[in-house]
Protein backbone atom coordinates (compact mmCIF):
# COMPACT_ATOMS: atom_id res chain seq x y z
CA UNK A 1 0.00 0.00 0.00
CA UNK A 2 1.33 3.66 -1.04
CA UNK A 3 2.53 5.21 2.42
CA UNK A 4 0.26 7.13 4.24
CA UNK A 5 1.33 10.32 5.81
CA UNK A 6 -0.42 12.34 8.29
CA UNK A 7 -0.13 16.26 8.46
CA UNK A 8 -1.16 17.18 11.84
CA UNK A 9 -0.85 20.63 14.00
CA UNK A 10 0.48 20.88 17.48
CA UNK A 11 -0.58 18.55 19.55
CA UNK A 12 -1.24 20.34 22.76
CA UNK A 13 -3.55 22.43 20.82
CA UNK A 14 -4.61 20.82 17.45
CA UNK A 15 -7.83 19.02 18.58
CA UNK A 16 -8.81 17.76 15.02
CA UNK A 17 -5.33 16.38 14.79
CA UNK A 18 -5.69 14.15 18.08
CA UNK A 19 -9.02 12.91 16.60
CA UNK A 20 -7.54 11.61 13.32
CA UNK A 21 -4.26 10.34 14.63
CA UNK A 22 -6.00 8.43 16.84
CA UNK A 23 -8.37 6.90 14.55
CA UNK A 24 -5.40 6.33 12.60
CA UNK A 25 -3.48 4.62 15.70
CA UNK A 26 -6.91 2.32 15.89
CA UNK A 27 -6.87 1.51 12.39
CA UNK A 28 -3.21 -0.91 13.00
CA UNK A 29 -1.86 0.78 9.69
CA UNK A 30 1.44 1.84 9.53
CA UNK A 31 1.61 5.96 9.15
CA UNK A 32 3.91 8.77 9.36
CA UNK A 33 3.71 12.18 10.63
CA UNK A 34 4.49 15.37 9.48
CA UNK A 35 3.78 18.17 11.87
CA UNK A 36 2.60 21.83 11.02
CA UNK A 37 3.35 24.11 13.77
CA UNK A 38 0.08 26.28 13.70
CA UNK A 39 -0.90 29.61 15.29
CA UNK A 40 1.47 33.07 16.08
CA UNK A 41 4.62 32.90 16.23
CA UNK A 42 4.70 29.43 15.33
CA UNK A 43 3.31 29.27 11.96
CA UNK A 44 5.86 29.25 9.34
CA UNK A 45 4.73 27.04 6.73
CA UNK A 46 1.46 28.06 4.86
CA UNK A 47 -1.07 25.30 5.45
CA UNK A 48 -2.37 25.76 1.80
CA UNK A 49 0.70 24.00 0.45
CA UNK A 50 -0.72 20.81 2.77
CA UNK A 51 -4.52 21.18 2.75
CA UNK A 52 -6.92 22.03 0.17
CA UNK A 53 -9.12 23.74 3.25
CA UNK A 54 -6.02 25.20 4.62
CA UNK A 55 -6.70 23.21 8.05
CA UNK A 56 -5.52 20.25 9.27
CA UNK A 57 -5.64 17.25 9.74
CA UNK A 58 -5.03 15.81 5.84
CA UNK A 59 -4.26 12.76 5.38
CA UNK A 60 -1.81 12.07 2.49
CA UNK A 61 -1.38 8.91 0.46
CA UNK A 62 0.59 9.24 -3.04
CA UNK A 63 -1.19 12.40 -4.69
CA UNK A 64 -3.92 12.06 -3.16
CA UNK A 65 -4.88 14.34 -0.40
CA UNK A 66 -8.00 13.99 1.54
CA UNK A 67 -9.00 16.55 4.65
CA UNK A 68 -11.81 16.80 7.38
CA UNK A 69 -10.70 14.70 10.77
CA UNK A 70 -14.04 12.62 10.17
CA UNK A 71 -13.64 11.90 6.26
CA UNK A 72 -10.30 10.75 7.01
CA UNK A 73 -11.41 8.42 9.99
CA UNK A 74 -14.24 6.95 7.68
CA UNK A 75 -11.33 6.59 4.46
CA UNK A 76 -8.77 4.43 7.19
CA UNK A 77 -11.57 2.12 8.11
CA UNK A 78 -12.03 1.69 4.65
CA UNK A 79 -8.56 0.76 4.57
CA UNK A 80 -8.80 -1.39 7.74
CA UNK A 81 -12.40 -3.27 8.19
CA UNK A 82 -11.03 -5.20 10.62
CA UNK A 83 -9.97 -3.27 13.05
CA UNK A 84 -13.04 -2.16 14.41
CA UNK A 85 -13.29 1.36 13.66
CA UNK A 86 -16.95 1.30 13.83
CA UNK A 87 -18.79 -1.21 15.33
CA UNK A 88 -19.89 -4.04 13.56
CA UNK A 89 -23.09 -4.43 14.71
CA UNK A 90 -25.45 -1.98 12.04
CA UNK A 91 -27.40 -0.61 14.89
CA UNK A 92 -24.85 -0.08 16.65
CA UNK A 93 -22.68 1.67 13.90
CA UNK A 94 -25.65 3.66 13.05
CA UNK A 95 -25.28 5.24 17.00
CA UNK A 96 -21.57 5.64 16.81
CA UNK A 97 -22.03 7.33 13.63
CA UNK A 98 -24.60 9.76 14.73
CA UNK A 99 -22.47 10.65 18.17
CA UNK A 100 -19.60 11.26 16.31
CA UNK A 101 -21.23 13.42 13.58
CA UNK A 102 -23.39 15.29 16.39
CA UNK A 103 -19.85 16.02 17.77
CA UNK A 104 -18.54 16.97 13.83
CA UNK A 105 -20.56 19.21 13.66
CA UNK A 106 -21.92 20.26 16.93
CA UNK A 107 -20.71 21.42 20.27
CA UNK A 108 -18.92 25.22 18.92
CA UNK A 109 -20.12 26.79 22.39
CA UNK A 110 -17.64 24.35 24.10
CA UNK A 111 -15.02 24.33 21.48
CA UNK A 112 -14.55 27.85 21.49
CA UNK A 113 -15.36 28.62 25.15
CA UNK A 114 -12.89 26.23 26.58
CA UNK A 115 -10.70 25.25 23.66
CA UNK A 116 -8.08 22.38 23.67
CA UNK A 117 -5.17 23.33 25.60
CA UNK A 118 -3.81 19.68 27.02
CA UNK A 119 -0.76 20.69 29.39
CA UNK A 120 -2.78 23.55 31.00
CA UNK A 121 -4.71 23.61 34.25
CA UNK A 122 -7.70 26.39 34.57
CA UNK A 123 -9.55 25.75 37.78
CA UNK A 124 -11.57 28.60 38.52
CA UNK A 125 -12.26 28.63 34.37
CA UNK A 126 -16.20 30.09 34.36
CA UNK A 127 -18.45 29.12 31.17
CA UNK A 128 -21.67 30.62 30.26
CA UNK A 129 -24.95 28.73 29.45
CA UNK A 130 -24.14 27.85 26.27
CA UNK A 131 -21.23 26.14 26.83
CA UNK A 132 -23.16 24.43 30.39
CA UNK A 133 -25.89 23.01 27.84
CA UNK A 134 -22.94 20.98 25.46
CA UNK A 135 -21.29 19.91 28.49
CA UNK A 136 -24.83 18.34 29.58
CA UNK A 137 -25.13 16.93 26.17
CA UNK A 138 -21.82 15.08 25.94
CA UNK A 139 -22.56 13.67 29.26
CA UNK A 140 -25.69 12.37 28.34
CA UNK A 141 -24.26 10.86 25.06
CA UNK A 142 -21.46 9.31 27.40
CA UNK A 143 -23.94 7.89 29.90
CA UNK A 144 -26.41 6.42 27.68
CA UNK A 145 -23.56 4.50 25.45
CA UNK A 146 -22.47 3.49 28.60
CA UNK A 147 -25.80 2.47 30.28
CA UNK A 148 -26.34 0.00 27.22
CA UNK A 149 -23.02 -2.04 28.72
CA UNK A 150 -21.49 -2.33 25.15
CA UNK A 151 -18.85 -5.46 24.97
CA UNK A 152 -15.53 -5.56 24.43
CA UNK A 153 -14.60 -2.29 26.54
CA UNK A 154 -14.46 0.72 28.31
CA UNK A 155 -15.01 3.15 25.47
CA UNK A 156 -19.01 4.35 24.20
CA UNK A 157 -19.15 1.22 21.87
CA UNK A 158 -17.06 -1.48 23.89
CA UNK A 159 -13.86 -1.37 22.37
CA UNK A 160 -12.45 2.23 20.60
CA UNK A 161 -14.31 3.11 17.71
CA UNK A 162 -14.42 6.73 15.91
CA UNK A 163 -16.66 7.74 18.15
CA UNK A 164 -14.05 8.37 20.83
CA UNK A 165 -11.46 9.64 18.75
CA UNK A 166 -14.01 12.01 17.95
CA UNK A 167 -14.52 12.48 22.10
CA UNK A 168 -10.90 12.49 22.86
CA UNK A 169 -10.35 16.20 22.36
CA UNK A 170 -13.65 16.83 25.02
CA UNK A 171 -11.79 14.59 27.57
CA UNK A 172 -8.73 16.70 27.52
CA UNK A 173 -10.84 19.78 28.00
CA UNK A 174 -13.02 18.85 30.70
CA UNK A 175 -9.60 18.15 32.69
CA UNK A 176 -8.14 21.28 31.84
CA UNK A 177 -11.11 23.32 32.85
CA UNK A 178 -12.21 20.84 35.95
CA UNK A 179 -15.77 20.77 34.52
CA UNK A 180 -17.05 18.75 36.92
CA UNK A 181 -18.25 14.69 36.01
CA UNK A 182 -19.43 12.04 37.92
CA UNK A 183 -20.32 8.23 37.18
CA UNK A 184 -20.09 6.51 34.29
CA UNK A 185 -19.05 9.89 32.41
CA UNK A 186 -15.87 10.14 34.87
CA UNK A 187 -15.32 6.36 34.57
CA UNK A 188 -15.18 6.89 30.78
CA UNK A 189 -12.83 9.90 30.64
CA UNK A 190 -10.36 8.34 32.61
CA UNK A 191 -10.75 5.24 30.52
CA UNK A 192 -9.84 7.22 27.47
CA UNK A 193 -7.69 9.61 28.96
CA UNK A 194 -5.29 6.15 30.04
CA UNK A 195 -5.60 4.36 26.45
CA UNK A 196 -1.72 4.00 25.87
CA UNK A 197 -2.58 6.34 22.32
CA UNK A 198 -3.85 8.89 23.94
CA UNK A 199 -1.42 8.86 26.94
CA UNK A 200 1.39 8.93 23.95
CA UNK A 201 -0.02 11.80 22.45
CA UNK A 202 -0.68 13.71 25.90
CA UNK A 203 3.14 12.96 26.65
CA UNK A 204 4.31 14.25 23.10
CA UNK A 205 1.90 17.27 24.08
CA UNK A 206 3.48 18.28 26.99
CA UNK A 207 6.99 18.35 25.87
CA UNK A 208 6.58 20.65 22.62
CA UNK A 209 7.91 23.41 22.28
CA UNK A 210 4.98 26.08 21.03
CA UNK A 211 3.12 27.97 23.05
CA UNK A 212 0.03 30.22 21.39
CA UNK A 213 -1.45 32.97 23.88
CA UNK A 214 -4.97 32.81 23.45
CA UNK A 215 -5.71 29.65 21.61
N1 LIG B 1 -13.66 20.41 10.26
C1 LIG B 1 -12.22 20.27 10.21
C2 LIG B 1 -11.62 21.26 11.18
C3 LIG B 1 -10.11 21.40 11.00
C4 LIG B 1 -9.54 22.56 11.78
O1 LIG B 1 -10.23 23.55 12.09
N2 LIG B 1 -8.25 22.47 12.08
C5 LIG B 1 -7.56 23.55 12.75
C6 LIG B 1 -6.55 23.00 13.74
S1 LIG B 1 -7.30 22.03 15.03
C7 LIG B 1 -6.76 24.34 11.74
O2 LIG B 1 -6.19 23.77 10.83
N3 LIG B 1 -6.70 25.65 11.88
C8 LIG B 1 -5.99 26.47 10.97
C9 LIG B 1 -5.09 27.41 11.63
O3 LIG B 1 -4.87 27.32 12.84
O4 LIG B 1 -4.55 28.24 10.91
C10 LIG B 1 -11.82 18.82 10.53
O5 LIG B 1 -12.67 18.07 11.04
O6 LIG B 1 -10.70 18.40 10.22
Amino acid sequence: MTEITLVIGNRNYSSWSLRAWLAARASGLDFAVELVPLGPPNRTVDLDAHSPSGRVPVLKQGEFRLWESLAIAEYLADLAPESGLWPADMHERALARAVANEMHAGFGALRDGLPMDLRADRPGTVWGDDVAADIRRIQEIWCECRARRPAGGPFLFGAFTIADAMYAPVVGRFRTYRVPVEGAARDYMDALWDWPAMAEWVGEARVEPWVIEDP
